[in-house]
């Protein structure tokens, strides 16, 4: 049996009930196949893809919290420290009902590559909790994040590991958990990111992610000879990533025509009230039903429905597997040009290889989504070297290293004979740096 299989089974044998840690390890090491059988008998030998499979360290913790009646929740805290092999781990914190420990891996094992491809020195780790902050008072929220916080403040630090957002974790979020970080240990330090611009936060970092996708698709459809500005878009979710992703599409000439929550979708013909969308989502935390206030000629649905819209297009922004084979069908037929992720492994595998043999342009979520945490360690140098740069000066190395990023995963695919396959392109160049930095460092 080849290596790669060899291991493949391994995960899931080891890892039961874990499927979406085991769709991401499949994803990545099916891809690196060329790279793998090129050095088998040494990677073999040191163990290399059990190494990199295997988290460094798993730390799961009880938050228990007092609710504004006087009940007490308890949730499971969790922090996967994937892999430090090329800096401390970075990676953000999902506050979600459906948190899990596979979850929270898969997103954990999918950091260490899109961490490497940034360029900048961020191993890869990931955490959160089964928490929903979803109709929960402010009180409510400190509460469980103070909790949270003061058992995972055991385990970070600046050069240790540095927490951000993800889903259901934003400002609010991350303002609590730092006061009580900073009351616990005592140390002013740029210990999580994402944080507000009165103490440490970075500009450009709320936007980073959804302006960090457009720059790289700006450039992907470019090197294939085509033009974003005049297409139309779909994109899914209404959070911190789809909003500044719609914002950025429209200043790029796009027509943005639909976002979505977990309830439904909107679909706005005129194009996507920007700025409605900001007040409906960050001031008001209400949902996308408002939407037909701001635009009475905008339609709203329940359920699920972007992917039936035509476009040029789309945008995955919301979560992990939303995006199917049914919908990969839908958009081909429609003639969708381009898929790029703005969530982490929103294409179900299924869907990713239907959209490539249909010539779609397909960006995995590691390299497109990349912006937000590119930007966190922008933060983070900002942070250690006790400065702020201006937005400007963020908005250009952002765009830099998402240029970058897009011909790096492109000259990768070429290398191996893959062309086009901007999935191998960016596992594969995301994988060598940290491969040789674990070769160096020796069995550890
Ligand atoms: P937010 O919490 O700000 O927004 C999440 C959005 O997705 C909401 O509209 C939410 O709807 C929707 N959503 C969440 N879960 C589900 C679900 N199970 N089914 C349908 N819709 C859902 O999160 P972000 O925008 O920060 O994150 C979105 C995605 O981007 C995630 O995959 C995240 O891992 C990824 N990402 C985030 C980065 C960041 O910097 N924030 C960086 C890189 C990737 P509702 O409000 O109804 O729950
Ligand atoms: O998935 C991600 O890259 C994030 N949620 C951002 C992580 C970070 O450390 O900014």
């Amino acid at each position: 049996m080849s290596y790669v299989d060899e291991v493949l089974e391994k995960v899931v044998a080891k890892n039961p009930a874990e499927p979406e840690f085991h769709q991401a390890v499949k994803e990545v090491l099916e891809s690196l196949r060329v790279v793998v059988e090129a050095n088998e008998e040494k990677f073999r030998r040191d163990a290399l893809l059990e190494r990199l499979v295997e988290p460094e360290r798993q730390i799961k913790f009880r938050v228990p919290w007092v609710d504004d009646k006087g009940q007490v929740h308890v949730n499971t805290g969790y922090r996967v420290q994937f892999n430090s092999a090329i800096g401390p781990y970075k990676g953000g914190l999902r506050l979600h009902p459906s948190v899990n420990l596979g979850i929270i891996k898969f997103l954990g094992f999918e950091q260490i590559f899109k961490n490497s491809l940034t360029g900048l020195p961020i191993g890869g780790g990931k955490g959160g909790s089964d928490f929903d902050p979803k109709g929960k008072s402010d009180r409510e929220v400190m509460a469980f994040c103070q909790s949270f916080m003061t058992e995972l403040s055991k385990y970070i630090g600046a050069d240790e590991d540095v927490p951000a957002g993800d889903i259901g974790t934003g400002a609010r979020e991350i303002g609590y958990m730092f006061g009580q970080y900073k009351r616990i240990r005592g140390t002013y330090e740029g210990v999580l990111t994402g944080k507000g611009l009165s103490y440490g936060g970075s500009l450009a970092r709320t936007e980073a992610t959804g302006y960090g996708l457009l720059y790289l698709t700006e450039e992907l459809l470019k090197i294939n000879g085509k033009d974003i500005n005049g297409m139309t878009a779909v994109v899914s979710g209404s959070g911190n990533v789809a909003i500044y992703a719609v914002e950025k599409a429209q200043q790029l000439g796009a027509k943005v025509v639909t976002v979505s929550d977990s309830n439904g979708w909107v679909y706005d013909p005129e194009g996507i009230d920007v700025e409605a969308l900001k007040e409906i989502k960050e001031v008001n935390r209400a949902r996308l039903t408002e939407y037909r206030k701001y635009r009475p000629n905008s339609e709203y649905h329940e359920g699920r429905g972007v992917w039936s819209v035509k476009a040029d297009l789309a945008l995955p922004c919301a979560t992990q597997n939303e995006l199917h084979l049914e919908d990969a069908k839908q958009l081909v037929a429609n003639g969708c040009v381009a898929v790029c992720e703005g969530a982490n492994m929103p294409t179900t595998l299924e869907a990713t290889e239907y959209l490539q043999a249909n010539g779609v342009l397909f960006a995995p979520g590691k390299a497109a989504n990349a912006g937000g945490v590119a930007t966190s360690a922008l933060e983070m140098s900002q942070n250690s070297e006790r400065l702020s740069w201006s937005f400007e000066e963020v908005d250009e190395k952002l765009k830099e290293i998402m240029v970058n990023i897009c011909h790096n995963m492109d000259d990768a695919a070429k290398r191996y004979g893959m062309e086009g396959n901007y999935v191998a392109g960016a596992n594969i160049a995301g994988f060598e740096k940290v491969v040789d930095a674990m070769n160096a460092q020796g069995i550890v």
